[in-house]
């Protein structure tokens, strides 16, 4: 299997996000995708290229103008504040308040985010379109004609919305290709998202829309993080209707229950018939990821990419979270290892 790889994603490097009570040293750091590449060199599977350059068009299919802008200028605005450190957000809507455009810095950074997870830095934009642009890449190679391709995308994305940013995401890689492959003629896209926790933001862009279908296998938002989408219960709205679903595991959750969703989750895209499928890939779910609670093992990987390689569809793998990095590299060859055994 081909990968697409950019040195961009180092350009994205922030010092701390405020989990637990306190500020720790960033989980979703650079080594991450040094350890996959390394992996997937070691593992023999395929090429890898550098992504072509896409612009900020394809990127405004699925973002607002008014969000991609701010993204766009945020570090020199938090700069001209007399900040040099990272930017961080502490303040958010809740019910009763108005969302009325802030005209400061601190404002507009809660205005557009969700969380104090997600520290913007002097290189966030370039990182995070030069994501977008390794996920349109893959995308392209599929629509080429190639049955599987790996975009090693950081920083990830399924955690950021059409207006906002949030989950260490900041562009949403994997509904900026789903839109992609629907404009180069794709009539039905898929999206199955097994990153451990919910794809939030996928499932905001497409929710009412029929035309691509979002599926998700997470861990319990009454539980865990980003605790306020992803329940069983969202199953899209208007045209949308029928064209989400969610399946919430427990903490604790291993193999056997995990497959069991799995199942069901290719049963729904397999019956959805569509002509393309973008796989947000996390190994999060891993026994010794430091922020989740799932138990699945090195060789639950390689299960997981044969049943998904099963489905046959022309796929684009895009790297989403995973944070036990010494052992990210070894999870993610198995995952593609197992898809490229049943191409
Ligand atoms: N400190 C992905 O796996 N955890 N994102 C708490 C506030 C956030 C995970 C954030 C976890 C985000 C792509
Ligand atoms: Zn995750």
């Amino acid at each position: 299997m081909l990968t697409v790889y950019s040195e961009d994603h180092r350009r994205q490097h922030g010092r701390a996000e405020l989990t637990g009570g306190a500020l720790v040293p960033c989980f979703e750091k650079p080594e991450r995708a040094d350890i996959v590449l390394d992996r997937v060199r070691a593992a023999g599977l395929g090429d890898v290229v550098e992504p072509d350059r896409f612009g900020v068009e394809p990127i405004l299919r699925v973002h607002a103008p008014d969000f991609v802008e701010f993204l766009r200028t945020s570090w020199d605005e938090w700069t001209r504040a007399g900040r040099s450190h990272d930017a961080l957000p502490l303040t958010w809507l809740a019910p009763g308040m108005r969302r009325v455009p802030p005209l400061t810095i601190d404002g507009r950074l809660s205005y557009y985010s969700f969380d104090a997870g997600t520290p913007i830095t002097e290189g966030t934009w370039a990182a995070a379109t030069g994501a977008v642009d390794v996920a349109l890449s893959a995308a392209a190679r599929v629509r080429a004609g190639a049955r599987a391709v790996f975009a090693l995308c950081r920083p990830p994305g399924h955690h950021a919305g059409s207006s906002f940013y949030g989950g260490y995401c900041f562009l949403n890689n994997a509904a900026v290709a789903a839109q992609w492959l629907r404009d180069q003629g794709a009539a039905r896209v898929a999206v199955l998202d097994v990153d451990y926790h919910h794809g939030n933001g996928t499932q905001e862009i497409f929710y009412r829309r029929g035309d691509v279908l979002t599926v998700s296998i997470h861990a319990d938002p009454r539980q865990e993080y980003p605790f306020f989408l992803g329940h069983a219960d969202e199953a899209g709205e208007g045209d949308g209707q029928g064209a989400n679903l969610n399946l919430p595991l427990p903490w604790g959750t291993a193999w056997d229950a995990y497959r069991a969703a799995l199942d069901a989750a290719l049963a729904r895209v397999r019956d959805f018939a569509p002509d393309a499928l973008v796989l947000s890939f996390g190994a999060d779910t891993y026994e010794k990821d430091p922020i989740s609670r799932f138990k699945l093992v090195h060789d639950d990987y390689v299960r997981m990419g044969e049943a998904v390689g099963r489905l046959g569809l022309p796929t684009a793998v895009l790297m989403e979270g995973g944070y036990a990095v010494a052992e990210l590299g070894v999870n993610t060859a198995n995952f593609l290892s197992g898809i490229d055994a049943c191409l």
